[in-house]
C-alpha cells in the first residue's frame, strides 16, 4: 500500500532562497570572515584550531539558513511531529557530517586549501560530543540524521552534559577516567535559545485548588534553557533539531543581601544547586543506578520537553482561539529511549490536568495514545526501580497520578480479566511489597504507551515471551519489533570513502547512501577479479589508516599484512570480553609451543579491543588490566609477535570507531545468547565488508540471513539452552574442556605479570561463590568458539574466498540501515490496525 507518515506528510521544504555556496574563493572569504571576528581567539593566528572553529562557523552559517527554511515551513502546514526523548545522544564529530550531509565537502576542502589547510586535518580538531555510553545513545544519533534525511518533522529532546562520557586513560593500573570537557572553548554547533526557558519544579507539595482541582506548589524551581544543534538530513533541505536543556537559576534567585554579607556560597546556592543538575552524564551503561541527582536528571528533561511540545502545539492548533486537545495525539507522537524518560507520562498527565484544566479520562486519553516506548534491555539489574519514598519527596503530584494510573490499571485486570490476579503483583506500577516500595518504571511504560518496541528480532521475542509476557494477552498487538539500524552515510558514505566509491562505481549509483537496499546489486560481482582487486586494496589503505593510528596512541606497530580482528563495545560480563581474551591467551601459548616451522603455517592476527568499563564495575576493569598486560607480553615477545599481537585500544568513541571499522576484517559480537538486546557495531563492520563471528544473539541472527549463513563464523549456546546449561553449569554437571582450563591455568601460572586475577577468573568456575557460577557461560562456548576462530583462520588463507564473503556482507546490510527503522517506526502503511489502548471501567474514575 501508499506509505503514509504516521507524523504528518513528509516535509516538502519550499526551493530554497540561499543557494549553498559552490565556489571556494567565496566560502574561504567566509571562513576568513569568522576567524576575523570570532571573539573566542586572536586575529593575528590561523592554527589548525582556529581554522576548525571559524570552518565550523561558516557551515553553520548554511545550516542555519535551511534550519529557519524548515522550521517556518513546518510552522505553516502543522504536521504531526515526532518527539524523540532521549537522556543520551552520541553525536561524535559534527563537522565532517555536515560538510558531507550538506554535498559541500569539495567546495569546503579546495576553500582550506587555499587558506592553508587540509579539510582532513581540519576536522579532527573537532572534540566528539560524547552525550551518551553506548548503543542506546548512538542509535538516538543515527535516528536524528534518518529522520532529518527523510524529511520527517522530528525533534530530539535531551540534556546538555557540562561533561560527557569519562575520558579513558590506561595506565599500569588499568582504566583511569577522567572528566571530558566536550564544551572546553565551546560547541559552535549549538545555538543558545534565551528566549525558550521553562520552569521545572521539585520537592514542593500538593495544593487542593478550590474548584477541587490538584496544584503542585513551593519546594525548588530551576529554569531550563534550551541549546539547539541543528540536525541536517543528507542532501536535503530539511534541517531538524536536536534540543538540549540547561539548568540555570535566576536572578531573583539570588540572595544579594546575604552576598553583601560575606556569605557567598549560601548566596547563590540555588545557582549552584540548578548547575549540579546537568554537570555531567551518568556513567551507568547497563546497572541501574538509585541516585536522586539523576532522577533530577530525567525529570528535568521530561518536563522542559513536554512544556515546549505543548506550548508548540498550543501555537500551532489555537483555530477560533480555541484548543482542540483531542487533536493532540494526531499532532504529537512521543518515542521515549528506554525508560530513562517515563516521567514523560505523569508529567504529561499533570500538564493536562492540573494546568490546562482536562479531566482524568481526556489527559489518560490522549497521554496513552501519544507516547511509545522502546525498550532496549532484559538484564534485570537495568531495568529501573526508583524509590517510592524517594519519589514523593522529588515528585509528590507525579507520584499521586502514579499511584491512580496504578489503581485504574489493577481495577481494569479484575473487572475485565480475573484469571490474570495472581499475575497482578508483578504486573502492576507499584511494587506493593513494602520491603520493595518501588516504581517500576517499565511497567508504567507499557501501561501508558501505545506501542512497546524491542530492538531486534529475538529480543522482540523474548520481551513476549518473558519480560511482558502477562501483558501480552491484554493488548496483543502493543508489542511490535523494530529492528535497531545505523546511518549509512556516517558509516560507510563518510567514514570509509574508499570503499563508497567502489559501491558507487559498481552500482553505477550513489543513490544507496539514500537506498541502502540497493547494496544487493553488488552479489552479482561477488566472484569478478576486478571488484576484488579494488576490494581488497581499499580495505588494505584503510588498514594502513588503522595501523597508523594505533602506532599513534598506543606505540605499538601492527603489521596491515594480519587478520585485522577487533571487538569494541562497552565492557561488560554478558558481551564476554573475556571469551576474546581466554581465546587470544590460548592461541599465544599455542605459538610459543609450536616449532618456526609450524608457525608459518599459522594466519597472523592483530587482535584490537577496546572500551569503556563502567567506573564502580570491578569485574569489567579487571577485564581491561588483563588484555593490558596480555598486550604487554605478547607484542614484546620476539618469537611470536609477527604472528600474534594484542591491543587495547584506549578511549574508544565515535571517532575512534570510524578509524577503527573501515579497517576491520573480522569482528567479534559474541555475548552470551538472549542478552545482547540488539548491538549495533555488528552493523556497522558488516555493512565496511567485515565477518563476523557471532553467537545466535540480538541482530546477529538478522545479520546472518541476510548475508548468509556461509559467510558467519557462528558458535555458541542458543538462547533456549541457556536457561538449562546454567543449571548444569551450577550443579557440576559440567566438564570443562581441556583447552579453557590451559588457558585459565596460564593465567594463573603469572604469564602476564603479578596482578590478582583469581577474582575474575573465579566467575568462570562453576561453582564458586564469586560471581554467579559461569552465569554467562563463558566454559561452555569456549570450545565452539575456538573452533569458529580455527575456521576464520582456514578461511583468511583463502584470499578469493574471504573477498567473496566480506563483498556479500556488504551486499547483505541493506536491512540494517537505520532509515529502515525510522520509516517501519514512524510511517505507518495504510491499512493497518490503529494502535489498542486502555480503557480504563468507570467504576473507579475519580479526580
Ligand atoms: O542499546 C544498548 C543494548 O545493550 C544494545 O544491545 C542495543 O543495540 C542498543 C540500542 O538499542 N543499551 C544501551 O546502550 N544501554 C545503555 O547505554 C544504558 C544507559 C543507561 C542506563 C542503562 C543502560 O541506565
Amino acid at each position: 500500500g501508499t506509505a503514509t507518515v504516521k507524523a504528518g506528510i513528509p516535509a516538502e521544504i519550499p526551493a530554497i532562497a540561499h543557494p549553498l555556496p559552490e565556489d571556494p574563493a567565496e566560502i574561504a572569504s567566509n571562513i576568513n570572515y569568522h576567524a576575523q571576528y570570532s571573539p573566542h581567539f586572536s586575529p593575528f593566528k590561523f592554527e589548525p584550531e582556529q581554522a576548525y572553529y571559524a570552518t565550523a562557523e561558516s557551515v553553520r552559517d548554511q545550516l542555519i539558513k535551511q534550519w529557519n527554511e524548515t522550521y517556518l515551513h513546518y510552522h505553516k502546514v502543522n504536521p504531526k511531529q515526532t518527539y524523540y526523548l532521549s537522556m543520551e545522544y552520541l553525536q561524535g564529530r559534527a563537522l565532517s557530517n555536515a560538510v558531507g550531509n550538506l554535498d559541500i565537502q569539495n567546495a569546503y576542502a579546495d576553500a582550506l586549501k587555499q587558506l592553508g589547510h587540509e579539510l582532513e586535518n581540519i576536522v579532527e580538531q573537532e572534540k566528539d560530543a560524547a552525550l551518551g555510553n553506548g548503543g542506546l545513545g548512538r542509535l538516538a544519533s543515527c535516528f536524528l540524521d534518518s529522520m532529518a534525511t527523510l524529511n520527517l518533522p522530528a525533534w530530539g529532546y535531551g540534556l546538555r552534559y557540562r561533561y560527557g562520557l569519562f575520558k579513558q586513560l590506561i595506565t599500569k593500573a588499568g582504566q583511569e577516567e577522567i572528566a571530558e570537557d566536550w564544551l572546553e572553548k565551546f560547541s559552535p554547533w549549538e545555538v543558545v535559545r534565551h528566549d525558550i526557558v521553562f520552569p521545572v519544579r521539585f520537592f514542593g507539595h500538593v495544593e487542593v485548588q478550590p474548584n477541587g482541582s490538584r496544584k503542585w506548589v513551593s519546594g525548588e524551581v530551576i529554569q531550563a534553557v534550551a541549546y539547539d544543534v541543528p540536525i541536517p538530513g543528507y542532501k536535503t533541505k530539511n534541517t531538524n533539531s536536536l534540543r538540549l536543556w540547561d539548568a540555570k537559576a535566576t536572578a531573583e534567585d539570588f540572595d544579594l543581601f546575604q552576598f553583601n554579607d560575606g556569605q557567598y556560597e549560601s548566596a547563590a546556592h540555588l545557582h549552584s544547586r540548578a548547575q549540579q543538575i546537568c554537570a555531567v552524564l551518568y556513567p551507568g551503561d547497563a546497572t541501574e543506578n538509585g541516585k536522586l541527582l539523576r532522577l533530577k536528571q530525567q525529570f528535568f528533561l521530561c518536563s522542559a520537553s513536554l512544556q515546549d511540545i505543548i506550548s508548540r502545539f498550543k501555537e500551532r492548533n489555537n483555530g477560533n482561539n480555541e484548543i482542540q486537545w483531542s487533536e493532540f495525539p494526531t499532532k504529537v507522537a512521543v518515542q521515549l529511549n528506554d525508560t530513562h524518560p517515563t516521567l514523560a507520562i505523569p508529567e504529561l498527565m499533570r500538564l493536562l490536568m492540573d494546568v490546562e484544566g482536562l479531566g482524568w479520562d481526556e489527559a489518560w486519553d490522549i497521554t496513552s495514545r501519544t507516547i511509545a516506548y522502546t525498550n532496549h534491555t532484559v538484564l534485570p539489574e537495568a531495568l529501573e526501580k526508583w524509590s517510592q519514598s524517594v519519589m514523593w519527596k522529588l515528585l509528590p503530584r507525579h507520584m499521586e497520578i502514579i499511584e491512580e494510573i496504578d489503581k485504574r490499571f489493577i481495577a481494569m485486570i479484575l473487572a475485565t480479566r480475573p484469571d490474570l490476579e495472581n499475575k497482578l503483583s508483578g504486573m502492576s506500577i507499584l511494587d506493593h511489597n513494602p520491603q520493595k516500595a518501588v516504581v517500576r518504571m517499565a511497567n508504567l511504560c507499557v501501561v501508558s504507551s501505545h506501542t512497546v518496541n524491542g530492538v531486534a528480532q529475538l529480543h522482540s521475542d523474548i520481551l513476549k515471551a518473558e519480560l511482558f509476557s502477562d501483558y501480552v494477552s491484554i493488548w496483543p498487538t502493543k508489542f511490535q519489533n523494530k529492528t535497531n539500524g545505523i546511518t549509512p552515510r556516517r558509516w560507510l558514505r563518510f567514514c570509509n570513502p574508499e570503499l563508497s566509491h567502489i559501491v558507487t562505481k559498481w552500482l553505477k549509483t550513489d543513490q544507496w547512501v539514500n537506498n541502502l537496499d540497493l547494496l544487493v546489486n553488488l552479489r552479482q560481482f561477488a566472484d569478478n577479479p576486478d571488484l576484488h582487486a579494488e576490494w581488497e586494496s581499499a580495505k588494505l589503505a584503510s588498514k594502513q589508516r588503522l595501523a597508523q593510528y594505533i602506532l599513534h596512541v598506543t606505540g605499538v606497530s601492527i603489521d596491515p599484512n594480519s587478520l585485522f580482528d577487533i571487538q569494541v563495545k562497552r565492557i561488560h560480563e554478558y558481551k564476554r570480553q573475556l571469551l576474546n581474551i581466554l581465546g587470544a591467551i590460548y592461541r599465544y601459548k599455542k605459538l610459543k609451543e609450536m616449532s618456526p616451522e609450524e608457525r608459518k603455517n599459522t594466519t597472523p592476527r592483530t587482535i584490537m579491543i577496546g572500551g569503556k568499563a563502567f567506573a564502580t564495575y570491578t569485574n569489567a576493569k579487571r577485564i581491561v588490566k588483563l588484555v593490558n598486560d596480555v598486550g604487554a607480553v605478547v607484542n614484546t615477545d620476539p618469537e611470536v609477535n609477527s604472528f600474534l599481537k594484542v591491543v587495547f585500544v584506549p578511549n574508544y568513541n565515535v571517532s575512534v570507531a570510524e578509524v577503527l571499522i573501515p579497517g576491520s576484517e573480522l569482528s567479534q559480537h559474541i555475548s552470551t545468547a538472549g542478552m545482547e538486546a540488539s548491538g549495533t557495531s555488528n552493523m556497522k563492520f558488516a555493512l565496511n565488508g567485515c565477518l563476523i563471528i557471532g553467537t545466535l544473539d540480538g541482530a546477529n541472527v538478522e545479520i546472518r540471513e541476510e548475508i548468509g549463513e556461509e559467510n558467519f563464523f557462528l558458535f555458541g549456546a542458543t538462547a533456549d539452552e541457556v536457561p538449562r546449561l546454567r543449571k548444569e553449569r551450577e550443579n557440576g554437571m559440567f566438564k570443562p574442556d581441556p583447552r579453557f582450563e590451559e588457558a585459565k591455568q596460564f593465567v594463573t601460572s603469572g604469564a602476564f605479570g603479578t596482578y590478582d586475577y583469581n577474582p575474575l577468573l573465579d566467575s568462570l568456575e562453576g561453582n564458586s561463590g564469586y560471581g554467579r557460577g559461569d552465569y554467562f557461560l563463558v566454559g561452555h562456548d569456549f570450545p565452539s568458539y575456538m573452533d569458529a576462530q580455527a575456521r576464520v583462520d582456514e578461511a583468511y588463507k583463502d584470499r578469493k574466498r574471504w573477498i567473496k564473503m566480506s563483498i556479500l556482507s556488504t551486499a547483505g546490510s541493506g536491512k540494517f540501515s537505520s532509515d529502515r527503522t525510522i520509516s517501519q517506526l514512524l510511517v505507518r502503511r495504510k491499512g493497518k490496525a490503529k494502535v489498542q489502548r486502555l480503557v480504563p471501567p468507570p467504576s473507579t474514575q475519580t479526580q
